[in-house]
């Protein structure tokens, strides 16, 4: 099924609309999925998603600043705890990411060994900050 709502333009302050996502919890506790339709509609302002059955929702954003932030602890930060979920997103698991725009860390498509080569250079060795968000 498909799931829309509409949201005020005006209240998204400092974000862009492009960047609103509807997520989807698909386990418990507290394991989302990103289940937005791209692109969202902003001439008519309505985010919608898909899914099979229903769960709770909440309306977020995905990636605000920089890239890095790949297990999307709400503080932000970029750390060896990003390194860890990159690795098993690229190689292990291959789980889908909660944003997967944090995960483009070297700022270019795909996600792939590049961005983890780029986190490791920024956590320990040149401290090159990650690529803006798109
Ligand atoms: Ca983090
Ligand atoms: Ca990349």
């Amino acid at each position: 099924m498909e799931i829309c709502f509409s949201y005020d333009p005006d209240v998204v302050v400092n974000v862009r609309e492009h960047k609103l996502r509807l997520f989807y919890r698909v386990g418990d506790p507290d394991v989302w999925e990103d289940i937005t339709l791209l692109p969202v509609d902003k001439a008519g302002n309505i985010l919608c998603g898909r899914t099979d059955s229903l769960s709770p929702f909440f309306i977020g954003v995905c990636c605000i600043g920089t890239t890095g932030n790949v297990d999307g602890d709400p503080d932000d930060i970029v750390d060896i705890g990003d390194l860890t979920l990159l690795i098993d997103f690229l190689f292990i698991s291959k789980e889908k990411l909660l944003c997967m725009e944090e995960a483009n860390i070297d700022g270019t498509d795909p996600m792939d060994i590049g961005d983890l080569t780029a986190l490791i250079d920024y956590l320990f060795i040149s401290f090159t900050p990650p690529a803006e968000c798109l």
